[in-house]
Formats: structure tokens, C-alpha cells, sequence
């Protein structure tokens, strides 16, 4: 299994480096062997010396040059940073990512050797259009990417899932979850409003390979119960 969180916009540095220090005691306490990634913010960012994997949550595909505001691979090589998360929705919707910046990121990546864990999933209205539709709109979300890259993880994060409390039924997340297997060779994380109290169930169900965690991973003690259910 392979148990990630994804800190966002949330935790200042002093908070993260407290958090890994947390987690990482509370990982070797109950002898965890899952793969555990912490995905922090950009200035959080550092060599971290344990288990846990640290990602970056965003990095632009080029090693450095004239991109105000963006971090390049340059940057996350001098923290060791092997791990990269790309195409999530926040950045699909809200920063307004397109597919060919997030293939051209996706392509920068694979070429440096990253493990890319990859985002995919629905908006609200294109799952009420029915089953086959939602599989036509997701696959436009892999559309472009190796699928047989060694190093690739995917994320099925249903959107209107993230961050709101609602899950979709264990039925539907393992029809997706199966569908999707078919076409990706990856292995496939489920992520969208994971908790402590819904964690068991989704890790229960055949091709889930783990979750991507958000809003419940702020709370250390919440995340490594989830490392632990995992194991
Ligand atoms: C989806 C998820 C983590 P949350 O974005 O990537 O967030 O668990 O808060 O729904």
C-alpha cells in the first residue's frame, strides 16, 4: 500500500519539520512498513533524513530559467526531491492547468527519473452524465502520458469528493478503480475526502493501492493511524 499526503496550502516550514518528525516516530513506534510520501509546501521543501518520501506538489518542467514564481528541478535536486505530484485537480481547476502543460510537466519529469504520482478525476456533472462519459473524460486526463512509465503512480481524485466530506460508495470506487486498471498498468491510489473513519473500507477494496490524503492528513496522529490501518 502506499499512504500519501497532500499538505497543500497548509502547515508553515517550523510546522512541517515538527509534523515529519511526528510522523516518522509514530511510523518506527508501530514498525510501518508501507510507502509513506508527504507532499508539503514549496518552502517546506527539504533533505529529509527517514522513511518518509518527501514530494513536491508542483514544479514547473524545466531545471531553470526565466519562469517568475515557478520552481525548477534544479531547485527540488538540492533538497534530494525524487518525487513530483502532477495534474491534481486544484491545479487543473483552480490554476488552470491544461493538459499540455501538464503532459509537458509529466514528460520533464519521467525524463529526470521522477516518481510522478499523476491526478485524474471528475467534476460533479460529468459523473451524473453517466459511467461511460466519466471513463471518456478521464481518459482525456491521461491522454498523452506514458501509462507504462516504471515510476508512475495514478490518483483517482473524483473532484467533487476533495476537500467536501463526500466519498463515492465502496461499489463505485472499485467499478472506477477496475475500469481504469484496464487502461493504466499503475498502481492506483484513491484520494477525495479520506478519513480515519472511512480509511479501513477504502483500503478494503480490490485496486485500491492506497490513498491520497488532504485535509485529514494535517492531523499527524490521524495520518499515521492511516499508515497503520494500511498495514
Ligand atoms: C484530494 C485530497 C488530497 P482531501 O485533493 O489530494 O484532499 O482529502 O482534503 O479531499
Amino acid at each position: 500500500m502506499i499512504i500519501a499526503a497532500n499538505l497543500k496550502t497548509n502547515l508553515t516550514r517550523a510546522q512541517t519539520l515538527e509534523y515529519l518528525k511526528n510522523l516518522e516516530s509514530c511510523l518506527n513506534e508501530n514498525s510501518i512498513t508501507q510507502e509513506v510520501m508527504v507532499f508539503p509546501s514549496p518552502t517546506s521543501l527539504n533533505a529529509h533524513d527517514g522513511k518518509i518520501i518527501i514530494g513536491t506538489q508542483n514544479a514547473y518542467g524545466t531545471s531553470s530559467g526565466a519562469f517568475t514564481g515557478e520552481i525548477g528541478s534544479m531547485h527540488l535536486d538540492e533538497f534530494g526531491i525524487k518525487t513530483i505530484l502532477i495534474g491534481h485537480s486544484e491545479r487543473r481547476h483552480i490554476l488552470g492547468e491544461t493538459q499540455e502543460e501538464i503532459v509537458n510537466k509529466f514528460n520533464f519529469y519521467k525524463n529526470l527519473g521522477f516518481k510522478i504520482v499523476y491526478c485524474v478525476g471528475e467534476p460533479l456533472e460529468v459523473r451524473e452524465a453517466g459511467f461511460e462519459y466519466m471513463m471518456e473524460y478521464i481518459s482525456k486526463q491521461y491522454e498523452g502520458i506514458d501509462s507504462n512509465y516504471e515510476s508512475l503512480i495514478i490518483a483517482y481524485e473524483p473532484v467533487w469528493a476533495i476537500g467536501t466530506g463526500l466519498t463515492p460508495t465502496s461499489e463505485d470506487i472499485a467499478l472506477l478503480h477496475k475500469e481504469l486498471k484496464k487502461k493504466l498498468p499503475a498502481p492506483l491510489l484513491y484520494g477525495g475526502s479520506v478519513k480515519v473513519n472511512n480509511a479501513k473500507e477504502v483500503l478494503s477494496i480490490d485496486a485500491v493501492d492506497g490513498i491520497l490524503v488532504g485535509g485529514a492528513a494535517l492531523n499527524v496522529e490521524d495520518f499515521c493511524t492511516m499508515c497503520e490501518i494500511a498495514q
